[in-house]
């Protein structure tokens, strides 16, 4: 067969119409939209705690009264029965820049390695010394918005020299979003395992056997994510009143006390963080973590009094819809994987529609009144909240970054840039 023979000109006359077919648009009708199965769990009632009645059934209507009794009422209930007290030991911490490179990352941002060193006033302890990374974009034109990560996984995922990359914390996207990337190893502050009251910031500031309302292992990290957030208030590249919190399952839960303890974080960001995190306590399905396993299996995460509440969730006297609302009126963002049954994915959800009567005192519409969760893999960017329900299991992905990072985006007015 030769070039410019008739089956070869048919061959290439073929190829060409084939090769244009192939470059059309897609005619074929948009996939169905697909939403989290219903599940009957939710006939089985439960009665959550008012958010706007007081301890003493006392009716409030205005943001003023939410911030001067009922916000102070409901964060002392979550310490007292749930998280755990910081103990009242005096320290003095100090920060050391350890390493610099102002050409990170190809010349896009400057790292800084910082060491946050926590002594006890007297000198009593074992130092507890957080290392912090924070890569800062170069290209920016004032302070920068911040994102900081509680790692609850291996250091090798915050990797500051960036040999090792990870989706669970992409700085580098991150820089390429205009946000600070900030990340510290929640070991650093506390181990994560049982009896460990002797060791890390708990060995260092406990005094005497722990009360029943001590702090857990949560409320230390919640605690050194706030410590990270005192350097990060004192450096001049980063937008003070723009620093999100961000933490995945057990992270994801220490996000949220963290931003209820501490009023300066202007966004929470939830990851997958189920029971003890954004999902309703209350709420019971087959495939859940519920109240007593979690107590079981990790009874170091929460204080003691908190294990008294094993089979009679009803008579605790908060749940965690007002964990969030304890963040209102800043912002909270909500993430849930479709196949993670086991955070409870309804559960989450509806912590944050809970929370709404909270910011309407403040006239934020949070995610509105609607109680159908949106559909797999539609992000809701609502008023002051906003929820994602990912395709996939239990993880934090560069899809769910970017959710956050656009959420951040409307929050801190970035929409134009
Ligand atoms: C699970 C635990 C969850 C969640 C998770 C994680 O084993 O039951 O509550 O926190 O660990 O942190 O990855």
């Amino acid at each position: 067969m030769t070039a410019d023979s008739p089956f070869a000109r048919f061959v290439l006359v073929a190829c060409a119409a084939f090769a244009a077919l192939a470059t059309q648009p897609a005619t074929t009708a948009a996939e169905p939209k697909r939403f989290f199965r219903a599940d009957a769990s939710d006939a089985a009632p439960y009665t959550l705690p008012d958010p706007l009645v007081s301890q003493a059934g006392r009716k409030l209507t205005t943001a003023a009264e939410w911030n001067n009794t009922r916000r102070p009422e409901v964060l002392e209930l979550f310490r007292a029965h749930v998280y755990g007290r910081v103990p009242a030991t005096a320290y003095r911490q100090s920060f050391t820049v350890v390493h610099e490179d102002p050409r990170a990352m190809n010349g896009a941002a400057t790292l800084k390695q910082m060491a946050i060193k926590i002594e006890a006033d007297g000198g009593n302890g074992k130092p507890v010394t957080i290392n912090l990374s924070l890569f800062i974009p170069n290209a920016r034109s004032g302070p920068a918005p911040a994102f900081q990560l509680i790692c609850n996984r291996s250091i090798e995922n915050i990797d500051p020299t960036r040999e090792r990359k990870s989706e669970f914390w992409p700085a580098e996207e991150g820089i390429a979003r205009g946000y600070a990337m900030a990340a510290f190893f929640n070991g650093d502050v506390a181990p994560d395992k049982k009896d460990s009251h002797h060791e890390g910031i708990h060995g260092l500031l406990n005094r005497g056997t722990p009360a029943p309302d001590a702090w857990g292992t949560l409320a230390a990290w919640a605690w050194g994510a706030s410590r990270c957030l005192d350097y990060l208030q004192t450096d001049p590249a980063i937008a003070k009143d723009q620093v999100a919190v961000i933490g995945h399952s057990r992270g994801g839960k220490t996000a949220l006390w963290a931003g209820a303890e501490d009023p300066r974080f202007a966004l929470v960001c939830a990851n997958d963080s189920g029971c003890g995190g954004a999902a309703l306590t209350r709420r019971k399905t087959k495939e859940k973590e519920t109240l007593p396993v979690i107590n079981r299996a990790f009874p170091h995460w929460f204080n003691a009094n908190f294990k008294t509440y094993n089979g009679r969730e009803a008579e605790l006297p908060i749940d965690q819809h007002l964990l969030v609302a304890l963040i209102a009126p800043r912002a909270v963002a909500v993430h849930s994987a479709e196949q993670d049954l086991w955070a409870d994915p309804r559960g989450e959800f509806l912590s944050v529609v809970h929370a709404r009567p909270v910011y309407q005192l403040f006239g934020k519409h949070a995610l509105g009144a609607v109680r159908d969760m949106p559909a797999i893999d539609e992000p809701r960017h609502g008023d002051g909240a906003h929820y994602y329900i990912r395709d996939g299991k239990h993880n934090l992905t560069l899809i769910d970054w970017t959710s956050y990072w656009d959420f951040a985006d409307r929050v801190f007015g970035r929409m134009s840039k």
